[in-house]
């Protein structure tokens, strides 16, 4: 599982808080802290008003890499904080995201196809959100001749069903991995991705439901999450679950965060 760290963002309390102040501290400390978890990429979201989003990126970026080297995922629809985070990047960042809102892709595609940038693909147009698994394939369609054109490579997408939480329709569940079985069985270079936690979103004891999710989500073919790798619940059901369907040859991964004691019954202190 490529596991995109999802704490640096500005829509979240403590983080709104540390780029008020400039608390570089902060940010350094959520970025490390993620990286020891095992995050592979940091997303990185300004959640500013646009006019200022570009700066707030800008520092964001720089300020996470003083700190890790490690990729990061640049979390907006602004071509020009995109462009600021570029300038700023330690590694080649993959770029979140692209939907099929013209102003997307005629600003964001062309940059991420000029760094050699990894993509997340939102099933998402103009037109809104589309509703049912056929709909989303068509729109996911119509965005691959898209990327196709601008030279991308399959095996660099990462495509977004769009978790949406189940509190809002009982078949948000099911439309989502039906989505995943589908772009895994139409385009298998592909990665599949999403905002885990979404789907829990106005839900008791969330955690439960995370975690169930990402159980059905591997079996349907998901092998990215946008999430909290700190949460150590969730990185003993990932692993387990790859480790059960194939994903983990001689269950090398889950043996070895057994044996560093990052997965399963915390060993008293
Ligand atoms: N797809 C893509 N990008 C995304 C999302 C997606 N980026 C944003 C979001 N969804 C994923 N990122 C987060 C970041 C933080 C939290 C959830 C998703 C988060 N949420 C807590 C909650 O919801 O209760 C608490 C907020 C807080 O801590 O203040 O932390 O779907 N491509």
């Amino acid at each position: 599982m490529l596991i995109i760290g999802e704490k640096i963002n500005g829509t979240r309390k403590e983080v709104a808080a540390a780029i008020a102040a400039r608390d570089a501290d902060k940010i350094r400390e959520l970025a490390r802290t993620q990286v020891e978890a095992g995050a592979n990429y940091l997303d990185v979201n300004a959640g500013t008003s646009p006019d200022l989003e570009p700066e707030v990126m800008r520092w964001l970026v720089r300020t996470v890499q003083q700190e890790v080297d490690t990729p990061l995922s640049i979390d907006t629809p602004n071509p020009l904080a995109l462009a600021a985070a570029l300038g700023e990047a330690a590694q080649t960042p993959l770029v979140n995201s692209i939907s099929g809102e013209a102003e997307r892709l005629e600003r964001i595609l062309p940059q991420a196809a000029e760094h050699g940038c990894p993509l997340i693909m939102l099933a998402l147009d103009d037109t809104g959100m589309p509703k049912t698994v056929d709909d989303r394939m068509r729109v996911i369609g119509r965005l691959l001749e898209r990327t196709d054109d601008a030279g991308i490579p399959q095996d660099r997408l990462f495509i977004d069903p769009l978790i949406m939480a189940i509190s809002t329709g009982d078949e948000q569940g099911n439309v989502a991995l039906e989505t995943m079985r589908r772009v895994r069985e139409q385009i298998p270079d592909a990665h599949i991705t999403g905002g885990l936690s979404n789907i829990s979103f106005g839900m008791p004891a969330r955690s439960l439901i995370n975690q169930a999710f990402v159980v059905l989500a591997i079996s349907a073919g998901m092998d990215s999450a946008i999430m909290d790798p700190t949460n150590r619940d969730l990185i003993g059901m990932i692993l387990a679950a790859e480790s059960l369907v194939g994903k983990d040859r001689f269950c090398r991964t889950f043996n070895g965060a057994f044996r560093d004691g990052r997965i399963g019954p915390r060993t008293a202190a």
